[in-house]
């Protein structure tokens, strides 16, 4: 029997929804055993993005798709200045075009060429995410697609705390958010049932909180070496996504405070906790202790981060009073600055005057928040993950198996049907950095279980970050994500099956 006809795919099918799409259906181009990447001369960050491309499209096609910068149908170039309609096009803008002939990206950045490459990807047929090579027709829609960012952030968090995920884990994970031009990866590395980065000088924390028994339930002992966590930076940036570490305090502390129980207020060590309360530890703020050890663990999660960011988390802190909690607070902004760093915190951190240069993620649910406005208002920018949309751990339905509903269950309209920039007054489309969905992990026990919770919400918020906000248009979303079961099927990434979405067969 002959394989089943491989459907050729229209300009505009893409998630995110690119910013301009002018399809052209006579001038499809064909990959064939002949094409060739040329990549812009000169360029060893276009040769990388050039090989990522081939690496993606050889196991299908079976082609050669050499990688030079002499000659090849696919070009993908740079081009300094680029700008559309007087704008630039930014880091992450492309302009790409589709011949028969050929197709040629030109970017201003590097950044740009992997924006494009994910686009040319969702492009050809789902069978191009498939392992082994088969006779298709790899048809590129013809047209011409001119895009750029809504928002400069758009990410995703992992809590690696609750339930560790290990470092081929972690990039597997990486590998499927980049097809949705994710480009940061804050990863929750602390909290209080475990303790998931090497710090050193301060051994028991992983030896200790990073060890057998920790987890929720016990579920998912382990730890980054800084080795560990310094190849996930690398393989990260070799995607052009941001790590952002996040240390999480005053609260969510117990862990590090059963490794060291100098860090409790009258010294005495406390029990790990494997549950999922939340709200009952804090770091003492009148102490000195706390401050060693916070500069210490500040100045090394900074010198392994390349990237701008790090985050303190500040949520919940419920164990702390108000007036502990701003000094803390105060104290721990400018070692941050002193790091070279740029402070992130849950969105409770700006009930404290905030430097400029900080950065609020709100993660409530409630319709107003003062301290984010204030925040805003100062200059300091957002960063929206509103709970009730963008949370990966909330259930899709009351019956989902995993997942909690504290702020409601979220199917993928109700991830998709939403605007950042009317979530809260006072903090408008100028004062957001961006967006980001967040999946934490009380509830997980394998890479599966994440991608269950992630797919198919994950490229709802991505869409949101990425796309012009007059272009979302929840019927025209679904269409485009039924076309990525089949994919997600070829890629080995497990999704909710919402039956929102019109699957597509094959
Ligand atoms: C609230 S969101 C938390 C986390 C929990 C999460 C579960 C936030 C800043 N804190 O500690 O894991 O809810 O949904």
């Amino acid at each position: 029997m002959s394989e089943p006809a491989v459907q050729r795919r229209g300009l505009g099918d893409v998630i995110p929804r690119p910013a301009e799409v002018r399809p052209d259906p006579a001038a499809d181009f064909r990959i064939g055993t002949g094409t060739a990447i040329r990549t812009a001369p000169g360029s060893a960050a276009a040769r990388r993005v050039g090989e990522h491309l081939a690496a993606l499209l050889r196991p299908a096609t079976g082609f050669a798709l050499p990688v030079g910068e002499e000659s090849g149908a696919i070009a993908l170039l740079l081009d300094d200045g680029a700008e559309t309609d007087g704008e630039p096009d930014g880091d992450e803008g492309y302009r790409l075009e589709i011949t028969p002939e050929g197709v040629t990206v030109r970017a201003a950045a590097p950044a740009g060429l992997f924006a494009a490459v994910q686009t040319l990807r969702q492009l050809l047929p789902a069978e191009i995410d498939g392992a082994a090579p088969r006779d298709a027709d790899w048809v590129l829609p013809g047209g011409r697609i001119t895009d750029r960012p809504r928002f400069a952030y758009r990410g995703v968090m992992l809590d690696i705390a609750r339930r560790f995920f290990t470092v081929a884990e972690i990039e597997a994970y990486l590998d499927s958010v980049v097809q949705f031009k994710i480009n940061h990866l804050h990863l929750h590395l602390t909290d209080d049932q475990g303790w998931r980065l090497e710090i050193d000088g301060w051994p028991r924390l992983t030896e200790v909180s990073g060890g057998a028994g920790t987890g929720v339930d016990g579920a998912g002992p382990g730890y980054l070496t800084r080795a560990d966590y310094t190849e996930l930076v690398a393989y990260a940036a070799e995607r052009f996504v941001t790590i952002v570490p996040e240390i999480d305090m005053p609260g969510h502390v117990n862990a590090a405070q059963v490794a060291y129980p100098e860090l409790t207020a009258d010294g005495t060590a406390v029990a790990p906790r494997t549950d999922t309360e939340v709200g009952y530890s804090s770091l003492v703020a009148g102490k000195e202790e706390t401050y060693a050890f916070v500069e210490d663990v500040v100045r090394e999660v900074a010198a392994l981060t390349p990237g701008p960011y790090l985050h303190i988390g500040g949520d919940e802190a419920q164990a702390t009073t108000a007036e502990d909690y701003r000094t803390f607070i105060q104290r721990v902004l400018p070692l941050v600055a002193k790091y070279g760093k740029r402070v992130v915190g849950w969105h409770e951190m700006a009930g404290v005057e905030l430097p400029e240069t900080a950065v609020a993620q709100y993660w409530r649910i409630e319709a107003a928040d003062e301290g984010t406005a204030r925040a805003a208002a100062n200059g300091s920018k957002v960063i929206m993950s509103p709970a009730d949309r963008t949370y990966l751990d909330m259930k899709y339905t009351a019956d989902s198996p995993l997942g909690l509903d504290w702020a409601g269950v979220i199917d993928v309209e109700r991830s998709y049907d939403w605007d950042p920039a009317e979530r809260l007054p006072g903090v408008g489309e100028e004062a957001l950095l961006g967006v980001e969905a967040a999946l934490w992990a009380e509830t997980l026990r394998s890479l599966a279980d994440a991608q269950t919770m992630t797919y198919p919400r994950l490229p709802a918020v991505a869409e949101i970050g990425w796309s012009p906000r007059a272009s979302h248009d929840w019927e025209s979303f679904r269409r485009r994500l039924a076309a990525f079961g089949p994919r997600w099927r070829h890629q080995g990434v497990a999704f909710h099956p919402s039956p929102e979405i019109p699957w597509a067969e094959a």
